[in-house]
C-alpha cells in the first residue's frame, strides 16, 4: 500500500496501514520517465534497472523512449504533465534547452528528478535532485590510466584519436574535459583527431574508419567515450589489418559485459566503470521527493576502473 502526498483520504490511508489491508483510496505512485534511447549496452541495462525497480516497488512507470532526440523528450515531459503524474524523471539527452519545459513542470507542481545526465538550467530549483555518475572524474580516470601507461615509453610521442559521445551531452562534454585536463601533464600526449560517434557501435566504427584512413599507423591510442563506440572501432581497426589493444591502445568508459569480453580477447586495454543500475536509488529518491522529505541535490554513483589484467577475474561479478 502506498500513501503519498496525493492521498486525500489520509484517515482511510492510516486505517488501512493499521489493518494492513489495501486502502481503497491509495493510488500507487506514478512516475513519468523519459529515457534517452537504446543507443548502447549501458542504456539497455539502465532501462532494465529502472523498469525492474519500479515493478518491485509497486510504482507505476510511464516509460517513453526518445530515440536520442531532445524534441521527443520535451513532448514526453509535456504529456506527463498533462497526465498529472506524481513525479517526472528523465535522463536528458543534451545539457541545454530545458528551461521552458521544466518551468512548465514546476508551474504544474510536478517535481522532477534528473537521472544519469545533468542539465544546464538558469534555476537549479527547476529539479529536485540529480542522480548519476561524475563524468569529469571518469574522463580523468581514463587520462590517469594513459599517463601511467605512457611512462613505459617516456620519449615517444603518443597520438590519440578520440571518439566523443553525443554532441552537447553531459557525458561527452565532461569525459572530454576530465581526460584533457589530466593528459595536459604530459606534452608527449596529443589528441590528433576528435569526433562524435554518438555513443553507438555503428558510428564508432564509421568514424574510426575515417580516422584510420586519414592517420593510419600514426594512431597510437583510441579514447572512446563509451564501450559501444570502442567495440565498433575495434572492428574497424581489425579490418584495417591492425591489432586493437596492441598496435592501437584502446581506452573506453562504461564497463559493460561486451567491454570485458573485448578485454579478455586482448582487444581493449581498459574500461572506466560507469554504473547504469540506478533504478533502486531513483525509486527511493522519488518516494522521498513526493513525500516532501529533504534529499541531497546531487547523488553520485560509486565506480571504479578495470584494466584488462583483471577482466577475466571480474567478469563473473559483472551485472550489466
Ligand atoms: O556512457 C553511454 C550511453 O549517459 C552515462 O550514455 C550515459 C552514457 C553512457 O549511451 O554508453
Amino acid at each position: 500500500m502506498n500513501c503519498n502526498r496525493r492521498t486525500v483520504l489520509a484517515a482511510a490511508c492510516l486505517a488501512a496501514f493499521a489493518l494492513n489491508v489495501p486502502a481503497f483510496a491509495a493510488k500507487p505512485l506514478v512516475i513519468g520517465f523519459s529515457q534517452v534511447g537504446a543507443e548502447s549496452e549501458w542504456r539497455t541495462a539502465n532501462t532494465v534497472s529502472i523498469k525492474e525497480a519500479a515493478k518491485k516497488e509497486g510504482i507505476t512507470l510511464k516509460f517513453a523512449d526518445a530515440q536520442q532526440k531532445q524534441e521527443n523528450q520535451v513532448k514526453a515531459i509535456r504529456s506527463f504533465i498533462a497526465q498529472r503524474v506524481d513525479l517526472i524523471a528523465f535522463s536528458p539527452v543534451v545539457e541545454s534547452g530545458w528551461d521552458t519545459v521544466l518551468r512548465e513542470a514546476k508551474a504544474a507542481k510536478i517535481p522532477v528528478i534528473l537521472t544519469d545526465r545533468a542539465v544546464n538550467v538558469s534555476d537549479p530549483a527547476l529539479y529536485a535532485t540529480f542522480l548519476g555518475s561524475d563524468f569529469v572524474e571518469e574522463g580523468r580516470r581514463a587520462g590517469r590510466w594513459l599517463l601511467e601507461r605512457a611512462k613505459k615509453t617516456p620519449d615517444a610521442a603518443i597520438n590519440i584519436v578520440e571518439l566523443q559521445g553525443t554532441v552537447g551531452s553531459a557525458p561527452a562534454l565532461d569525459r572530454k574535459k576530465g581526460f584533457d585536463e589530466v593528459i595536459a601533464a604530459n606534452p608527449k600526449l596529443k589528441v590528433i583527431r576528435s569526433q562524435t560517434g554518438d555513443f553507438t557501435r555503428a558510428k564508432g566504427k564509421e568514424v574510426m574508419e575515417a580516422f584510420l584512413k586519414a592517420e593510419g599507423k600514426k594512431i597510437n591510442v583510441l579514447y572512446a567515450h563509451n564501450d559501444d563506440m570502442a567495440i565498433g572501432a575495434i572492428q574497424a581497426i581489425e579490418e584495417a589489418g591492425m591489432k586493437p589493444g596492441k598496435d592501437i591502445v584502446v581506452i573506453s568508459i562504461d564497463g559493460v559485459k561486451g567491454a570485458f569480453e573485448a578485454m579478455i580477447a586482448g582487444k581493449l586495454n581498459v574500461t572506466v566503470e560507469c554504473n547504469p543500475l540506478l533504478g533502486p536509488q531513483l525509486m527511493q529518491l522519488a518516494r522521498d521527493v513526493v513525500a516532501n522529505k529533504p534529499v541531497p541535490k546531487r547523488v553520485v554513483t560509486q565506480e571504479s576502473v578495470f584494466p584488462a589484467e583483471v577482466a577475466a577475474k571480474e567478469f563473473p561479478n559483472r551485472k550489466y
